[in-house]
């Protein structure tokens, strides 16, 4: 053991005395292998080998940190280091992440687990890792300088707590915070109540709300930015690139998310009204979960909703702060609404070579244009479905709920077959030059009157001013 390991552990492991934490500092000399992923595709949900039963989350794009059992601890190995990651098709950046990925591993474990997690920092600077909600010992909170010293480049540390409630939490450094975080560090952390029957489900989906700020063409993200990001990403993705969230008919379905952009996301979702079940703080008590369509998530905030999959479709669902659904191409774009641009798009295009102007009518022609892209961006809004472009980017997918799938299939099973006649349909009668219009119903009011009768200047007042106030 060296001097800097001894200082680490110190009297601070003795003043814990219990039996079965110092056993545990002797098994935790064999380092745990340190699994890597090299895709940004979903992988299928990680069942418990031991241990109580619980129904594994699926983590959009992302994948669940597989752990080793050792005595009474269940062992995880996250590296921080860097690593490419595609946002879409089409755009890879240079991020900073844990084991191959950014957003992290997701981790996954049951309440009253003891959990040890080594971290391996293999970033060029310091490093910390916050379980964010977690109730755990001071000392294992993950703030650098704060509550212990940080990582240096190439060391190992070592956390250790007992999982003290079921709910849903994060990770993230606190080390240089403010870049490793614009940098894409982050994971989710998922710990299962204790009963399987508690708060069960047939499908949990989870994913991180992250923002970057990547010039066109560039990798690496602009980490002192702000405020105007231009990738809005799930899980370290932007539309079409976010895998979609499949569900049986039928089933029991719970989304669980947190924030860490540096701005509000109200998620909203189509085709339901579901319960929002689950906070920062833990499981919403059942009398109390409140109906919603959007669920507004602050910074820093987690939030989970459930429903029942009842009604078969494509449902979106998506942040509804619109420039949320956009990509990076979309954000020096002048407004030309109304503008014809027949005469000055050649003229500009003699000055400023490459100009493109936004449409004339809008931006929708956008999302079906092949326009000519510096290497590695992303169109503003782009991907297709069954009708055409959808005209949506970044914080974007598809909730599809299908009849008759095998359980736990997260397959896309391709678009929905609407039945007959349940399309939104093209008027087919007598077409007109001008649509028939009726007038309005008349009020009997000019603006002149309404205006003569605001309240606070009505003449009468005085008139009727009696002196004796209100009563
Ligand atoms: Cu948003």
């Amino acid at each position: 053991m060296t001097v800097s390991r001894r200082g680490f552990l110190g009297a601070g492991g003795l003043a814990l005395a219990g039996a079965s934490m110092i056993s545990g500092r002797t098994q935790a000399a064999s380092l745990p292998e340190a699994p890597t992923m090299t895709e940004a595709t979903m992988q299928p949900p990680l069942y418990p080998k031991s241990g109580p039963d619980y129904q594994p989350v699926v983590t959009l794009n992302g994948w669940t940190l597989p752990w080793r059992q050792n005595g009474d601890w269940k062992e995880f190995h996250l590296v921080a280091e860097p690593v490419v990651r595609e946002l879409a098709p089409g755009m890879k950046a240079h991020l900073w992440g844990y084991n191959g990925q950014s957003p992290g591993p997701t981790i996954e474990a049951v309440e009253g687990d003891r959990v040890r997690i080594f971290v391996t920092n293999k970033l060029p600077e310091n490093t910390a890792v916050h379980w964010h909600g977690q109730l755990l010992p001071n000392g294992m909170d993950g703030v650098g300088g704060l509550t212990q010293p940080h990582i240096p480049p190439g060391r190992t540390f070592v956390y250790e707590f007992i999982l003290r409630k079921s709910g849903t939490f994060m990770y993230h450094p606190h080390s240089d915070e403010m870049v490793q975080m614009a940098m894409g560090m982050m994971g989710f952390f998922v710990v299962h109540p204790r009963d399987p029957a508690e708060r069960r489900v047939d499908r949990d989906f989870v994913f991180l709300l992250n923002a970057f700020d990547i010039e066109a063409g560039s990798y690496v993200p602009n980490v002192n930015e702000m405020t105007d990001f231009n990738l809005w990403c799930w899980n370290s993705r932007v539309f079409p690139g976010i895998d979609h969230l499949v569900a049986r008919q039928g089933d029991k379905v719970r989304v669980r998310f947190g924030n860490l952009t540096m701005t509000n996301h109200p998620i909203h979702m189509h085709g339901y009204d579901f319960k929002v079940t689950g906070t920062d703080g833990g499981w919403v008590p059942e009398g109390a979960a409140w109906p919603e369509v959007s669920v507004d998530v602050a910074v820093g905030q987690m939030r989970a909703f459930e429903f029942v999959a009842d009604v078969p479709g494509d449902w979106a669902i998506h942040c509804h702060k619109s420039h949320h659904t956009m990509n990076a191409m979309g954000h020096d774009v002048r407004n030309y609404i109304g503008v014809n641009m027949k005469k000055t798009t050649p003229a500009l295009k003699k000055i400023a070579p490459g100009y493109m102007p936004m449409g004339s009518n809008g931006m929708g022609e956008m999302g079906s244009m092949e326009m000519p892209l510096p290497d590695n961006t992303l169109p503003m809004m782009t991907g297709y479905g069954q009708f055409g472009p959808i005209e949506m980017g970044g914080m974007f997918s598809v909730v599809k709920v299908r009849p008759g799938l095998d359980a736990n299939d997260y397959k896309d099973p391709g678009w929905y077959k609407h039945p007959e006649g349940t399309v939104a349909y093209e008027w087919t009668g007598e077409q007109l030059a001008e649509p028939a219009r009726a007038t309005s119903p008349d009020s009997g009011v000019t603006a002149t009157e309404f205006r003569a009768k605001d309240p606070r200047k009505r003449p009468t007042r005085t008139a009727q001013g009696g002196g004796h106030g209100n009563h």
